[in-house]
């Protein structure tokens, strides 16, 4: 006799690091105050602690791969301002976190300042974002928990969990902001372009538009990014990701954004995911890079959609039936009751559909 279905023994590896809790500001700038972070370590446990008590497969630590595949995404400068700002900020005395408060606005010079409240606002688009003592070690594991992934699933995984924090999907070549700092998906396409890869899709599920991916590849044809998100004229990140946004150049045609306004439950959402898929099947990608965020979760704090626990399983089971070596980077997601469940439940649904569809 079959085993339940819930039960079929799943194989999908799961990268983790500790080095995560380096990560761990104590302030964002929210509603005119500073609050407490969203984006902060127990996030990342717990969904850790789901995948092994769920048994979806072996977790494994990151190896080290060094700065040269974030440069490929990100530029020299732009890393250099990371590795170096914390310091740089303490040197100067400055009483709290580091915290953007000045940009290059309309009708200003794009030039790099030599002050660092020059550069922090030169290099973000955001102030939420605070940069702290820890936060190069903990963006730097979270690009090797990515980049090990996709060495899984490039030396032939048929998907593996790229367990990421701090997220990435936010952030361009050379900005900050929306609690990202190096582009983890974006860096992993790549990775697997200069792998071999002809062409490669990065699907965005996170609430939010993903910006910086977008931005990173909108030039370009050999990297096809979708993303479903809240309409950026009510939400973050405001000024990137509406629908007439579809790529440039060489790139045209190969960016699609959908976006859904609030309230939007898993029956309008999944007809966007349903579109994503055509695309994904003309496009023919040798990998999918999945930015997976789970605050599109109905009781997410500080988004606006309405999609279930259940939801994401039948999420999961449609990325399955894609039949796609598949990387997930672990983007958004606040609700850190429902986190866990929420990703193993993507994470499980696909493993089951890729099961039933003969990629086993
Ligand atoms: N009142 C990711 O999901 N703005 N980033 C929040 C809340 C920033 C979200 C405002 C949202 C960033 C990876
Ligand atoms: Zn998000």
């Amino acid at each position: 006799m079959e085993p339940p279905l819930e039960k079929v023994h799943v194989t999908m590896k799961t990268v983790f690091s500790p080095l995560h809790h380096r990560r761990n500001a104590a302030t964002e700038l929210e509603g005119g105050v500073l609050t407490e972070p969203h984006e902060k370590p127990s996030r990342a446990e717990t969904i850790l602690k789901w995948v092994v008590q769920d048994e979806l497969g072996e977790v494994v630590s990151p190896r080290d791969f060094g700065l040269e595949p974030v440069m490929r995404v990100h530029t020299a400068d732009y890393v250099a301002f990371l590795r170096s700002c914390w310091t740089d900020w303490a040197a100067e005395g400055k009483p709290g976190e580091a915290i953007p408060a000045v940009w290059p606005g309309r009708g200003m010079r794009q030039r790099v300042p030599k002050d660092i409240d020059g550069r922090l606002g030169y290099y973000s688009f955001a102030a939420e974002t605070s940069i702290t003592e820890g936060t190069w070690d903990a963006a730097c594991a979270s690009v090797n928990v990515a980049l090990t992934a996709q060495a899984l699933v490039a030396d032939g995984e048929a998907a593996a969990f790229a367990l990421c924090r701090p997220p990435g999907h936010h952030a361009h070549a050379d900005l900050f902001g929306g609690y990202c700092f190096f582009n983890n998906a974006a860096i992993s396409a790549q990775a697997f372009l200069d792998k071999g890869a002809s062409r490669v899709a990065v699907l965005d599920l996170d609430f939010h538009h993903g910006n910086g991916t977008q931005s990173i590849f909108y030039h370009r044809n050999d990297v096809l990014t979708i993303s479903l998100h809240g309409n950026p004229d009510l939400v973050f990140p405001h000024f990137l990701g509406f629908e007439d946004e579809t790529g440039e150049g060489t790139g045209a045609g190969f960016n699609l954004n959908m976006v859904y306004p609030p309230g939007t439950p898993f029956s309008v959402w999944r007809q966007g995911l349903e579109k994503a898929c055509s695309r994904l099947t003309e496009f023919q990608p040798d990998a999918l890079v999945v930015a997976l965020g789970v605050d599109t979760f109905e009781d997410d704090p500080i988004s606006f959609f309405k999609l279930t626990s259940a939801d994401y399983l039948l999420m999961g089971e449609r990325l399955g039936k894609l039949n796609l070596p598949a990387l997930f980077t672990m983007e958004g997601g606040y609700d850190v009751d429902a986190i866990g469940v929420n990703v193993v439940n993507v994470l499980r649904g696909f493993e089951r559909a890729r099961l039933q569809t003969g990629r086993a």
